[in-house]
């Protein structure tokens, strides 16, 4: 996967685009420097399921039974299925020297990556738990607030090469930091849904892909 990886960074898509954490249109009926309105950079690239070979490792591993049966458990999902567009299912992505990924929560309600390729420096992830509760529709702003303006303390995950990271990505509040190595980050990201039929926000697509098919 690291040498399918390295061969397709070329076609790589980079953004970089501001963004609130959200990943959402700024909401007109807030202030500029609301917590949700307040915008972070993201300069990572992507290589888009569609641009991923028919034969590729990290194809296979998305669409085993097995490993299906294996997060649904471990995640007590009744079902899980793929994105309906052809660009979000799998994913490389690449942080390159001080390139970084801001916070934001996920459009998916959970989310799993594979570290391809740890940098040797920074590409750090940072998390907040339990910051927004999708399920309730509530989010807590002042803790958004105090993440964006440093003030709290966030937690680090270190990622060795192979690691399998299972996270809520909608209600943790999360970001890669750049990196400062010359060595890039790489890693695999693996989505899928609760319900079937479903394709990532326009938005979203416009935002790491750079197009929406
Ligand atoms: O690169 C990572 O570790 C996290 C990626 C991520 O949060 C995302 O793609 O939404
Ligand atoms: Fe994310």
């Amino acid at each position: 996967m690291k040498l399918e990886a390295k061969t397709l960074q070329a076609n790589a898509f980079y953004s970089f685009q501001k963004h609130n954490v959200l990943l959402s249109e700024k909401n007109k009926e807030w202030s500029d420097d609301h917590p949700c309105n307040i915008e972070v950079v993201s300069n990572k690239g992507c290589v888009p399921h569609d641009l991923i070979p028919d034969n590729s490792c990290l194809r296979s591993i998305y669409n085993s039974e097995i490993f299906q049966r294996f997060l649904k458990t471990v995640l007590s999902l009744p079902e899980i299925h793929p994105y309906t567009d052809n660009l979000s299912s799998i994913n490389y992505n690449y942080y390159n020297y001080k390139q970084q990924l801001g916070w934001h929560f996920d459009n998916a309600s959970f989310a799993i990556s594979l570290m391809v390729q740890s940098p040797e420096s920074g590409g750090t992830f940072q998390i907040l738990k339990d910051v927004r509760c999708v399920e309730k529709n509530k989010i807590n702003f002042s803790k958004i607030e105090a993440v964006l303006k440093n003030k709290t303390k966030v937690q680090e995950i270190k990622l060795e090469e192979a690691t399998l990271v299972l996270f809520n990505g909608n209600n943790y509040l999360h970001r890669v930091t750049p990196v400062t190595s010359k060595k890039s980050r790489i890693l695999a990201t693996l989505n899928y849904n609760l319900k079937k039929n479903i394709k990532l926000s326009e938005n979203a697509r416009l935002i790491f892909f750079g197009r929406l098919n």
